[in-house]
């Protein structure tokens, strides 16, 4: 009953079927004919076709976990970074080979059908897509889930370059619709905000609070379906879109005002109208805070309407059949809020909200960074959510008096830490606190990063409450990251691992013993070639910049942030640059350096820093002294389809965040899979990756995080390096020249101060000397054909640890306790 079966056998429609179900959809909901069709209408006609299995299956999986009363996990997520999911859908449904056929023997290109898909840009980077992997995981694994997020008007924005420079334009995913999602106008909900609390008392006494709202808040829900691979389950992904209430409206519409009514409406809309593209610094925006309570309440309210559909108003069993994942303290409204309705509407009395509460929510961190934890100020969350601010504030002080009182009697010092409310000129709200106390489990996601949660962010909350703090080590799901980005290589693992490998991706282990068998070698180096090929075409396409598909592909992929480091990666590209001038002979396999970064529009620096790559990328790359040895790409507008194009054509990976500093990573584990060598330090993920594929076959450099500790202990000092490394003085006192701005010396200066007069805060310069012997060895190894073979297929073979199958099942087993539930 349980052996895997392969989407392809499983799904019986022909070729034949699926064109004519192709060619309906053109005629009924195109309105078009195969005559006039464009390629939109090509891409939306056979995802309707499509939609004809998946949303049967919806219904299905839906009907099941209600009839088997499932326990369900319910994913809150500000961000869901989907992409494309045409070629997603095919893959996971095993339709993919014949709606390819289908489209071919209707005259049509597949693959430029796919390209007109527009990404799901809904999220800002690892955190966003690591909620999209996740919720592919769970369908798969046939687990009762359901994603929570909202249905932005605009994603992430687009980025282009006008000189160098970045320049964001509006993401509009969904002007010409979205063939993906069913609006659901039976679960609408309504949600209060603004306004005062009034204390009142009952007939017998009690003390009741009332909260009369300033304004009502309408809910929509979109779902998406989420389809499962090889698996009849097909979740949901439910997407919340603010409108004005027409209830609350009416009164101001009858008054005559229907232009102050659609004033109303404006202000109702703005709510879920755009993604903050921000993941740097918590700026405390009314809006943002308002974005976050409306979809926490919204999907509190949806939760509770499904579990009074099987329960009634019997509460005994809630916290057996919900438990919430707070994907970061940016859902973590979500806890006052349900104490609100527990109280509040239901009636219940503290202790008993509370122990709900205590038992539904869990809380993952994704970031240690000071600047990135968010506070809200106590005035704000009063104008906001009066109401919540006084919920807070008894969940504070229960806190306080009770079990911190009990371990730390009297410390004075550790109350104020631990507060909810950080004492101030402002007095602020503390979200990550709050997420502490008012979870069961916290999970930090690589295990460095774990560790760091509890010694370095949270040591007393980890005093008291020691079995609370756990590590859940990211992953991502190989079907989209291996099987349908790079299907040459996938095809190359089919004839040698079982086809069960997108699910049980151990098996993929099978090609360990090739990895020195000269013939598998040249095969798996060909795919890469090839893969490399048509990224190349794309670099063309986009930049116009020719690259040779026989040198190094390097690349490095994330938003832009100073602690990523590209500009460590950019020195580096100046000093070879610099060598090969000095010594056009100096001995390097041709490298091409590919970057692809977002910066948030309101991060000066990393702007600069975008700038500056693009201006040494023009100096470079029309160069000819350096004989093409040397080339710089910085494509534009890096999203999740232009990573599933960079991805399998890479040969190394740039990992390389000051130890300390990058959570996990995701990236590098993509690339990884893909067999990209890993130049990174020992921070995240990394660490766990260069002990899977073992450490000869990564190369690590840098300092530790002991190492980092120790010299910001000792009191750091970038000028030592500069005056210490003629090399590294060279290059930085490069940026102050017109070398790369020919006639505007001191553009590029920013960089170089933010390495020199502004401290350094990341290391570049304490690391740049290893990382220079990390990119010589990177060489060396390179240019010995069948070393370099082998460290890849071994990268492709060892990643199983980090298919986010592996992740959802460490949340299962230590944090969510749930059951699959097999739909037939
Ligand atoms: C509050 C606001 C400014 C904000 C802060 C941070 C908004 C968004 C973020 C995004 C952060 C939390 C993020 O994406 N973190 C990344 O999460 C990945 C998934 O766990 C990790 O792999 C990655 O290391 C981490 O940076």
């Amino acid at each position: 009953d349980n052996v895997f079966v392969d989407p392809k056998e499983k799904f019986n429609v022909t070729t034949a079927e699926l064109k004519d179900m192709i060619v309906k959809h053109l005629h009924v909901t195109q309105g078009t004919d195969e005559n006039k069709a464009n390629e939109k209408a090509w891409f939306n006609a056979t995802a309707a076709a499509i939609n004809e299995v998946i949303f049967e299956r919806v219904t299905k999986t839906q009907k099941t976990h209600f009839g088997q009363d499932t326990r369900a996990v319910h994913y809150l997520s500000l961000e869901f970074l989907m992409g494309r999911l045409l070629k997603n859908n095919l893959c996971n449904i095993g339709l993919m080979e014949k709606a390819s056929e289908a489209l071919s023997e209707l005259n049509q290109d597949f693959n430029a059908i796919a390209e007109e898909e527009p990404d799901l840009a809904l999220g800002n980077g690892g955190l966003g897509r690591l909620a999209a992997c996740f919720i592919d995981s769970l369908a798969t694994l046939q687990l009762p889930a359901i994603g929570y997020g909202i249905h932005y008007e605009h994603g992430l924005f687009h980025q282009t370059f006008q000189n160098g420079r970045q320049v964001e334009r509006p993401d509009s995913w969904r002007e010409y619709g979205n063939p993906w999602e069913i609006c659901r106008p039976e679960s609408v909900q309504e949600i209060p905000v603004y306004g005062y609390v009034e204390t009142k008392y009952d007939d017998e006494g009690k003390m009741v609070k009332e909260w009369h709202p300033g304004r009502i808040i309408k809910g929509v829900p979109w779902d998406v379906p989420i389809v499962g691979y090889g698996a009849n389950t097909v979740n949901v992904l439910r997407l919340w879109e603010s409108r004005a209430s027409d209830f609350f409206n009416w009164d101001v519409f009858n008054a005559g005002g229907y232009l102050d009514s659609q004033v109303e409406n404006v202000q109702a809309e703005t709510i879920s109208k755009v993604l903050y593209p921000n993941d740097e610094t918590a700026q405390g925006k009314e809006l943002r805070l308002i974005q976050q309570y409306f979809f926490c309440a919204c999907s509190i309210k949806d939760i509770i309407r499904r579990y009074k559909r099987a329960h009634g108003n019997d509460w005994s069993k809630f916290v057996d059949q919900v438990v919430v994942q707070l994907n970061d303290t940016h859902p973590v409204v979500a806890i006052p809020e349900l104490m609100r309705i527990l109280m509040d509407r239901v009636g219940m009395e503290w202790d008993q909200a509370w122990d709900i509460c205590q038992g539904v929510f869990a809380y993952t961190n994704h970031t240690l960074l000071p600047e990135a934890l968010e506070k809200w100020s106590v005035a704000l969350f009063e104008k906001v959510l009066p109401r919540h601010l006084e919920i807070i504030y008894e969940i504070n002080s229960r806190f306080l008096n009770g079990i911190c009182e009990q371990a730390f009697p009297g410390d004075d010092a550790v109350k104020a830490k631990l507060s909810i409310i950080e004492e101030g000129r402002q007095k602020m709200v503390r979200m990550g606190n709050l997420a502490v106390i008012g979870s069961f489990k916290v999970n930090g996601v690589a295990q460095i990063h774990s560790a760091l949660v509890k010694s370095d962010l949270f040591p007393e909350f980890n005093q008291i409450w020691q079995d609370k703090f756990t590590n859940v080590t990211n992953g991502v799901t190989p079907r989209r990251w291996l099987k349908s980005c790079n299907p040459s290589l996938s095809a190359l693992i089919d004839e040698y691992a079982d086809v069960d490998w997108p699910v049980n991706q151990d098996k993929i282990r099978a090609i360990e013993d090739l990895a020195e068998d000269a013939k598998f070698q040249k095969r798996y180096m060909d795919i890469k070639h090839q893969n490399k090929v048509e990224l190349a075409k794309v670099i063309k396409e986009l930049t116009d910049i020719d690259v040779d598909p026989t040198a190094l592909f390097d690349i490095q992929i994330k938003r832009l942030h100073e602690y990523k480091r590209q500009q460590l990666n950019l020195i580096h590209i100046m000093a070879l640059y610099r060598r090969l001038l000095q010594n056009p002979d100096y001995d390097m396999p041709k490298r091409v350096f590919i970057f692809g970064a977002k910066a948030a529009p309101g991060y000066y620096l990393a702007k600069e820093i975008i700038y500056a790559i693009n201006k040494v990328a023009d100096r470079v790359n029309n160069d000819s002294r350096i004989k093409d040895k040397l080339k710089v790409v910085f494509l534009p507008n890096y999203r999740v389809s232009l990573a599933e194009k960079m991805i399998p054509a890479a040969d190394v990976s740039e990992q390389i965040s000051t130890a300390g500093k990058e959570a996990s990573g995701t990236g590098n584990m993509k690339l990884a899979l893909n067999g990209a060598v890993t130049v990174g330090t020992l921070d995240g993920a990394n660490i766990e990756i260069a002990e899977e594929a073992g450490e000869d076959n990564v190369v690590i450099f840098g300092l530790t995080v002991d190492g980092v500790k120790q010299l910001r202990a000792e009191g750091y000092n970038p000028w030592d390096y500069y005056y210490s490394n003629e090399e590294l003085k060279a290059v930085l006192d490069w940026f102050d020249t017109d070398y790369f701005t020919p006639g505007k010396p001191g553009e590029l200066s920013e960089v170089k101060r933010s390495l020199l007069d502004n401290g350094d805060h990341y290391l570049c310069l304490a690391d740049f000397a290893s990382y220079s012997d990390a990119q010589k060895k990177i060489d060396q190894l390179y240019k010995d054909k069948k070393t370099w073979a082998k460290m890849a297929i071994l990268n492709t073979a060892r990643m199983a640890k980090f298919n986010s199958d592996r992740s959802i099942q460490d949340y299962v087993d230590n944090i969510w306790k749930l059951e699959p539930a097999k739909v037939s």
